[in-house]
């Protein structure tokens, strides 16, 4: 059920949060990107749009930050993304719930948000003590030979609205620790929250004293000024989020010019729930995993596996949990499921379940609810669609909460089948038996990014290593080594004695 609170307006709570985080007024102005918030779909003002001949500045601006940055000690790198870690702590609620305005997701979402940039950042502070390198057993003797692993220039970061602060600092904590600089490119339906983020940064890089300027920049505007940063090579590594369109343009651009990328795009995210299954437990999982964030993670769970001989019972009980979770306001204690971010968004999910529908499809639920909220705001019934078999939207994201359910008898098929889709970002199974999550863990198993056994496939924590295989782009960010994708690697030999042999013995005697 709905708790009704009320509410100041959106537009009001936000500027209000936007003044508090000391985002300067003339970030805001009479034109230039409109932002909306998707929980009454009405605008909240405008910002102030950059030009690509501002990005190009900006790009130089950063080269120069990267090249007195790269200087510093790592561990004194490190001090900063600490300070920004502190001011991120002090701004959790006010940002958190910004983020609840801007992207409609509720409130305890947006909060887990903030506490995940917090978490990175502490992260990233450690990690400034451990940029590390092997030494390696070489073949001459009085050599040494070991790599060294140094900045690597201007970072270039593109997100999407359906994370907007958490990404960027995946990518900006390890990026400034690992002595680069970076551009911040947001996307158009989250210019908000990336003003805070950047009044934020700014505010930690006053109270560290001696940080080049220019050392992270944000710009705000449409896909020109996305490939302006993405074409210049300045920019050393562009590291974008978002659907598997924008990579599929990005990803060969900079390697046209021998940048390099980091993509994290599409998921089509499956779980499968087998015989031995803890079903209370595979139900509250799938449930956070399809419908939490109204679908709109690349982590959501879009695809389920069942095995017959328990499908019957637990497909009514999805469908029992679809009809009564509270579908409205992210800002009332109570709700689940806000709403979509766009009419765009919705659009696509009908479509979707109309697709389903011809193919076969039996549809629970789905369609629009709580239009008491707003002509222009957007909250879907959530869906679970009884296929046949996987094909048409299945093999698709949209970005909902539509959950495909499927029947299977077999573990080896189900895992063909689990990987019969382009995308290969996060995946689970639900099961006790011990064959059977080794098995989809091994390398016969499922061939995502994310592999988990008992939880569902959203929900990372900033430790693992973030990202996936195929279409899913092949970028890792976050935590494990993802360091080491913002650094350049440098492989030395030394020679420490008075003869010169050559490698694989060749002989060169002047
Ligand atoms: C995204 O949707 O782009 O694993 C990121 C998760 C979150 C991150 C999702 N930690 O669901």
């Amino acid at each position: 059920m709905n708790v009704h609170q009320s509410h100041e307006t959106v537009a009001g709570d936000a500027l209000a949060i936007l003044e508090r985080l000391g985002v300067p007024a003339s970030a805001l102005g009479d034109k230039g990107l409109a932002a909306r918030s998707p929980i009454d779909g009405k605008l909240v003002g405008h910002v102030v749009e950059n030009s690509a001949e501002e990005m190009t500045a900006a790009i130089g601006k950063a080269h120069a930050a990267y090249m007195a940055w790269r200087q510093v000690p790592p561990p004194r790198r490190g001090e900063l993304v600490r300070l920004l870690g502190d001011e991120l702590r002090a701004a959790k609620e006010d940002l958190g719930r910004l983020v609840t305005l801007e992207a409609g997701k509720i409130l305890s979402e947006g909060l887990g948000e903030v506490q995940e940039m917090i978490d990175i950042c502490d992260f990233a502070v450690g990690m400034s003590r451990q940029l590390y390198g092997l030494t390696i057993a070489t073949e001459r003797s009085g050599h040494r030979m070991m790599e060294t692993w140094h900045p690597a220039g201007v970072c270039g970061i593109i997100t999407a609205f359906n994370f907007p602060v958490a990404v960027w600092s995946w990518n900006a904590a390890l990026a400034l620790v690992c002595g680069d600089s970076v551009i911040w490119k947001p996307s158009e339906k989250a210019p908000l929250t990336a003003l805070a983020v950047q009044a934020i940064f700014d505010r930690a890089a006053a109270r560290f004293g001696d940080a080049p300027d220019g050392l992270a920049l944000l710009l705000q505007g449409g896909r020109a000024l996305g490939e302006t940063l993405v074409d210049d090579h300045r920019v050393a590594i562009v590291s974008a989020t978002g659907s598997t369109r924008m990579g599929r343009e990005v990803g060969p651009r900079v390697a046209a010019r021998f940048g390099r990328s980091i993509l994290e795009l599409g998921g089509n995210n499956a779980a499968i729930v087998a015989p031995t299954a803890d079903l209370d437990l595979a139900l509250r999982g799938i449930a956070f995993a399809a419908m939490g964030t109204a679908g709109q993670r690349c982590t959501s769970l879009r695809r389920l596996f069942i095995h017959e001989s328990v499908a019957d019972s637990f497909v009514a009980k999805l469908a029992r949990v679809y009809g009564s979770v509270a579908i409205g306001d992210p800002r009332d204690r109570g709700t689940l499921i806000g709403p979509l971010i766009d009419k765009a968004a919705f659009d696509n999910m009908e479509a979707a379940l109309a697709e389903a529908r011809s193919l076969g499809g039996t549809v629970h639920g789905g369609g629009r609810a709580r239009e008491d909220l707003g002509e222009a705001a957007f909250y879907a019934r959530p869906a679970v669609v009884e296929m046949p078999d996987q094909a048409g939207p299945v093999l698709r994201e949209t970005f909902a909460p539509i959950l495909y359910v499927m029947r299977y008898t077999d573990l080896e098929e189900v895992i063909t089948s689990h990987n019969a889709v382009p995308q290969g970002l996060a995946s689970s199974i639900f099961t006790l038996d011990l064959r059977e999550a080794e098995t989809f863990m091994s390398a016969a198993g499922s061939d995502c990014g994310i592999v988990n056994v008992n939880i569902g496939p959203s929900g990372a924590e900033i430790g693992g290593a973030f990202g996936g295989e195929k279409e899913t782009g092949g970028g890792r960010e976050s935590g494990s080594d993802a360091w080491r994708g913002y650094m350049r690697r440098a492989t030395n030999t030394i020679n420490y004695s008075r003869a010169l042999p050559l490698a694989q013995g060749v002989t060169f005697d002047i």
